[in-house]
Parts: structure tokens; sequence; C-alpha cells
């Protein structure tokens, strides 16, 4: 089984499009979004390109917020949406467990299988990601959240991937992040064209999208610097 995890997409259409464009040559099994496609420019697009190619949906913290918020933001993202698209998300869960030869039971969740805004980086120390952890019966565990991409294994616990975000990612060059999973897990990253990118999410109106997507987008915040900043915020 070929699964595609795309993590953190938010609302960036044009390095969506990018990803599907690739894994349309060699199309998986299964493709994974593990939270937060919403919370951008064009989420009800993404949402129906990844309907169209029968993508599995989990929820993130952004999905919460989208839902739930009250940030100029948050709002904007709401009445991006209709009802039926809305009350859809609100049914999304917050796991999927498949069995992948190869590597045994993995679950996927946006951060960890309880919350979907606990912080875990590539700094945590093992004991801190062996607790967030304890009680989750998996060989691997596909998360999120954080925007860099990390492959550890915690001893005596379980292999902790993060697959990077496709729409804002933390790894110092540009491109859509994501992993492709095939009894191994190949951490893929996907290059798009960055300035009619910003052109594009520039367009919808979604609020601060030059604080939010730019440095991302082109790819100006380090992991270094976005681990730091996670684990300054973990615990806090
Ligand atoms: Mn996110």
């Amino acid at each position: 089984m070929r699964v595609a995890a795309l993590y953190d997409i938010h609302g960036n259409l044009p390095a969506l499009e990018a990803v599907l464009a690739e894994l349309a040559l060699d199309p998986p099994d299964a493709i994974v979004v593990g939270g937060d496609i919403l919370w951008g420019p064009y989420q009800a697009e993404c949402i129906g390109l990844l309907r169209d190619v029968g993508a599995q949906f989990i929820a993130g913290n952004c999905e919460r917020m989208v839902l739930h918020g009250d940030t100029e933001a948050d709002q904007w993202c709401r009445e991006q949406l209709d009802a039926e698209l809305l009350a859809d998300v609100s049914l999304w869960q917050l796991t999927i467990e498949l069995d992948i030869a190869g590597l045994g039971r993995v679950l996927f969740c946006h951060a960890t299988p309880g919350s979907d805004e606990e912080i875990i980086t590539r700094l945590t120390p093992d004991a801190a990601v062996a607790e967030a952890f304890a009680g989750t019966v998996a060989d691997v565990v596909v998360c999120g959240h954080t925007h860099v991409q990390v492959d550890r294994a915690v001893p005596g616990a379980l292999r902790l991937v993060n697959v990077g975000s496709v729409g804002m990612p933390c790894e110092g060059t540009p491109g859509a992040f994501w992993a492709l999973i095939d009894g191994g897990i190949e951490l893929r990253r996907t290059e798009y064209a960055v300035e009619p990118a910003l052109a594009r999410l520039l367009e919808p109106g979604f609020p601060s999208v030059e604080d939010v997507f730019f440095e991302q987008v082109r790819g100006e915040v380090t992991a270094e610097s976005a681990s730091e900043y996670f684990e300054s915020l973990r615990g806090a």
C-alpha cells in the first residue's frame, strides 16, 4: 500500500496543485490529509481537488479555529465556506490508522493522538516525546503541525515522522513538503514557482496573507529557527 501524507496545506492551492500533479504521474493507493488544510486563501478549492482524488481527511487545530475561533482570520476563513462544507469538516476525525506492510500499525494525527496542538519538534527530548505518546499503540506515528520534517526513533516507544507542510513549510528552502509511505517513509519536496504562487495567494483577501505566507513560501524560515521557536512554546 502506497500512501501520500499531505499535511498543513493551509489553503495554498499552488503548492497543492504541484504535489497533486506529481502524484498523478504515479497515483498512490490512498491520500491522507493530516489537518490544517484550512486557515488560508483557497480552502474550498483545496478540499475540492483532494475530494476528487478520494483523499481521507483528519482535523487539525486550524479546522477547530475555523469552526469556532474568533480572530479576524478565523472569521474570514469561516465565511468562505458554505454550511455543508463546514458541517463536513466538523465530522473529520482526529486520527486515522492504517496497516502498511513493512511498517505495521501507522497512526496519522495532526500533532499527537490526544491533542491537535501539542508541540513536538526535532529538539524535544526523547523522554518528553515518549510521555506525549504514552498509551499510543502504533509502530509509527505520522504527524505535522510544526511545519518541519522530522523522522526519529523514540527509544522504547515508536517511530515519529513529521511530514512537514505543503503550504507553509519552515525548511529554509521553498517548495511543498510531504511524505510518501510505501513500506518505508520517504520525506519529499515538490518544487513550484514561488512568485506567481504568492501573487495568487494575495487574490482572495485572506487577512495578514503577507505575514503568514511570504517568508515561508519563499523558504526564508529555517527548520532550526522554527524548531527553536516551537520548542520555546512547548509546555509554556
Ligand atoms: Mn499548520
